[in-house]
Order: structure tokens, then sequence, then C-alpha cells
């Protein structure tokens, strides 16, 4: 049936016949509470879900039955779709079924992001993990702090790629979400039983910010009012000072952040987050004396633990980046852990929860061939059947206690060098099918699996509806004209 992802298991009734349309839904709290039961027959189907959600993937299911037209934006006239009868009995596998979308070093119009939640509820995704701040800009509006988006959400030029010599493109690039489009977000996702889960990164990745508010910064080690929003990539040196002002501020932004996002996790960041400043910074080193702190790697932890304890009382989960491990994970803290898997196993050891999306497997933003002709020819190559051979559950966690830590995996989609929507659906697609059925099906290890029969099935149908769906995927046989 050419399903992506594939189900659990499907037991064929027998032959094919017309489509009657005729949907029946309801919820059996015995199944998984994203699982579901569909039975199709001659009068139509019958969906059992665990949930509302269970209800919804199963309705996704269907729409994969019903041929590529049924992902059509008008539905096609005079046609009469025919539907395999059988019975569907399905479950993910994790929980956390993530994209990260990278809508700070390219902003993402609203309308794009909705797109990308369809999207995701086609191939059962069901966490969107939206890296909302970073140094080349500030994409979320603060009523309290309005020059994060006044000032923060622009930037002078952007630098094309990271080689040298720097090349420029000379034009201005910025765009903000106001707090209804935010909501608006929130309540789309929600309607396909998508989480949204914000990330406000602190304290490196915040130059845009302090360009807005330069006592944000050092100030007692450079000149922060000379800051501007960033331009090119990579590490920045210019993070934010251990404060008693900077806590307040982002308490202040946090409050609004959660007014919007209702979920469980706030993404706090806390990657990249170099420690020169800190270094040099008297008030940095008065603060590490006063607090007992170990060096600046404690000064880093000191941060993340503030803000750990803040969104617990708030009932808020927070989770952060890998180097939330440096100088001692936060209580109540999550990771994603990115650099590979050795912070996830480490603290999936420790009791933390753990979402794995190492680089070296489900960075989207890398090349998916190695041909110079990508159009984005950078990073390492990840081809899609690499992707199929992601596996969540390292060997070190297989078959212990800790395995359960691992909530699920995400996909990672940083846009320094995708500028628009249409090469963000290309360097996703078709890489995230694959990723989508590593986080839902049953599959065997690694070295065991079919990304041949994956290929199959995306020749035999999944391309076409991606087609009918106006992605711009990286067609198999190479990349567009
Ligand atoms: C590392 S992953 C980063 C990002 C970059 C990405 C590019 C992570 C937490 N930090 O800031 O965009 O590499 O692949």
């Amino acid at each position: 049936m050419n399903l992506i992802p594939a189900p659990r298991g499907i037991e064929r009734t027998g032959g094919t016949g017309p489509w009657t349309g005729e949907v029946r839904a309801r919820t059996d709290p015995s199944l998984p509470p994203e699982g579901y039961r569909l039975a199709i027959g001659p009068d139509g189907a019958d969906i059992t879900g665990g949930t509302e959600a269970g209800v919804s993937w199963a309705r996704q299911t269907l729409r994969q039955l019903l041929g590529p037209d049924a992902f059509r934006r008008a539905p096609v006239e005079g046609t009469a779709p025919e539907v395999p009868f059988a019975v569907i009995e399905d479950a993910p596998r994790f929980a956390w079924r993530g994209l990260m979308l990278d809508v700070a070093r390219h902003f993402l119009p609203k309308d794009d992001v909705l797109r990308y939640l369809d999207l995701m509820a086609v191939h059962k995704l069901n966490v969107l993990h939206l890296h909302l701040t970073d140094d080349q800009g500030w994409r979320i509006e603060i009523g309290r702090h309005p020059r994060l988006t006044e000032v923060g959400a622009w930037r002078r030029r952007t630098r094309l790629g990271w080689g040298e010599p720097a090349r420029w493109d000379e034009r201005p690039h910025g765009g903000f979400y106001t707090r209804d489009d935010l909501r608006e977000i929130v309540a789309y996702a929600a309607a396909r039983h998508i989480t949204v889960v914000p990330e406000i990164d602190v304290p490196g990745h915040s130059q845009a910010a302090i360009a807005a508010y330069p006592d944000l910064g050092n100030t007692d080690v450079i000149d922060t009012s000379a800051l501007e929003v960033g331009t090119a990539w990579g590490i920045c040196p210019n993070v934010l000072a251990p404060t008693d002002r900077v806590l307040r501020f982002y308490e202040e932004v946090l409050e609004e952040v959660l007014e919007i996002f209702p979920g469980r996790f706030v993404h706090i960041g806390g990657d990249e987050c170099p420690k020169d400043q800190w270094r040099r910074s008297p008030v940095a080193q008065a603060r590490i004396a006063a607090e007992g702190l170990d060096g600046e790697d404690g000064l880093q932890s000191w941060f993340i633990r503030h803000f750990d304890r803040w969104l617990t009382a708030r009932g808020r989960r927070l989770v952060g980046w890998d180097e939330i491990l440096e100088g001692g994970l936060a209580e109540g803290a999550a990771v994603t852990s990115w650099r590979g898997y050795a912070a996830g196993i480490a603290a999936a050891k420790a009791g933390h929860d753990v979402v794995m999306c190492p680089r070296q497997h489900v960075y989207l933003d890398h090349r998916q061939a190695p041909g110079d002709d990508e159009p984005v020819p950078l990073g390492w190559v990840r081809t899609l059947a690499d992707v199929y051979r992601f596996e969540p559950v390292p060997p070190a966690l297989a078959g212990t206690p800790h395995a359960a830590r691992v909530l699920g995996a995400q996909a990672n989609m940083w846009t320094e060098l995708t500028e628009s929507r249409d090469r963000v659906d290309y360097q996703l697609f078709p890489r995230l099918c694959a990723f989508a059925e590593t986080v839902w099906s049953d599959l065997p290890p690694p070295a065991e699996r079919d990304a041949a029969g994956l290929l199959r099935r995306m020749d035999a149908a999944h391309y076409a509806r991606l087609d009918a769906l106006g992605v711009a995927y990286r067609p198999p046989d190479g990349p567009r004209p």
C-alpha cells in the first residue's frame, strides 16, 4: 500500500472497491494514546483511535490510501478513488516525533509555518520545535520589550555561506511573528495534534537581543552599543551577561512565551556559548565567586538552572541542547542531543528525558548528495538512505531501563543557507519522509533496514503525494534543473 511511515500491522481483507466517503470514528482508551485501528470495507471506513490524536493519524493513513489526488488543494472532478479493503493496526514507536525549524537565520512567514504543520501531519510528526531567536534575528514579538523585534528582527545584509572570501547579498532581511501569529500557529498545530515547542536561546546565540538592548551584553568587556544584528554565521563571542538585569529581562520574555505556548516543554537553547567574555569580565567573575561556581562552565549551568527552577515553578519543563550538561545538568531538564549520542546517553543514564537529534544523522541542512550541483553543496552528505538508517536508541541504551528516557527524536533544519520556502522544502524532502518512519514504525536495527524498500514506496506512491502537495523536494535522480 506504499504507506509512509509504514504501519505496524496490515491485514488485507480482500480486493479493492470504490471509496464511499463514509468514515465512522470513535475513541477507545484501551488502545495506545496515539494508536488506531482502521478498517476499510465496501461501506466505508471505521476508525478507532486511542485518543483523538490516534483518530487523526488514522485519517492521514486513509488519505494516503485514497491516492495522490487526495492531497490536492481541490478535488479532481470526475474521479472516483478506489480503496484497498484492509484492517490496519498501528501505533507510534516514540511520543516525540519532531521537526526543528530555524526561523531565526532566515525568517519563514507564518503561512509557510502553517504549511509545514500540514506536511508534518501527513507524516505523523507531532512536535514542531521553533528556533525563534539567534544572533541573526529575534522572531517573536514581546510586548514588554518591543525593541527585540523593532531592532532585533532585522539585519542589514547576509553572508552568503561560510567560505572565504566573504560574499554578502547586500540587502536587508527580517521579519517576526506577532503574538497573534504565534497563537494561530499553536492552534493550527493543536488541531493536527502537534505540539509547538518554542526556543529562546540563552546565554549564547543572543547577539540580536544584545543589539536591541545593549545592557544585556557584557558591557564591562566590550562596547555592546556598537553591536548590530548578526550578519554572518558560526559561533559568536557576544553572549549574555550573568546579571540580575538579564535574568529579570528573560523572565519577562518567558512570561509572554508561556502565555502563547501551552505545551509542557520550553527550549532554552544553551548551545555554543563561548566563555571568553565571561573570563575577562569582572562582573562575571564576581558572580562566579559569589555563587561559588565552578568557573565559566558553572556560570553557564547557573543560567540554565535558574530558568529550570523558574519554568518548573510554573508547571513547565526545560529542554536544552547538550551543552547544558556542562557544569552539571539542571534537575528537571531534558536534553536535545545534537553533537552525537553521547550527551543523550549521559543524560538518560542520569535519569533525564532525551530527544535524539545527532547532527551526523538528522541535520537536514546538510547536503543530501555528493554532487557539486546541489543547490547548497555544503555539510556532510546525508542521503535519504542514510537518514533511514538513523536509530534514536543507541546500543549503549538499548535493552536497558534508561532506553525509556529517550522520548524520541527530531530532525533539525538550520537555515543559514536556505533563504526561501522552496530551499527548505528541498532540504527537508524526501529525507523527512525517511525520518518519519524511523520515529513511528517498528524498524529492524539500522544495518538490516530495507532502504531499497523505502525508495520503492517513494517511487510507487509517495513522490506523487508530495507532487500533489506542491512540495519542492529533491528528485530521486538529482537536483532540479
Ligand atoms: C550548530 S545545533 C548549531 C546551529 C547551527 C548548526 C548548523 C546547534 C545547537 N547549534 O547554531 O545552525 O550547527 O548545522
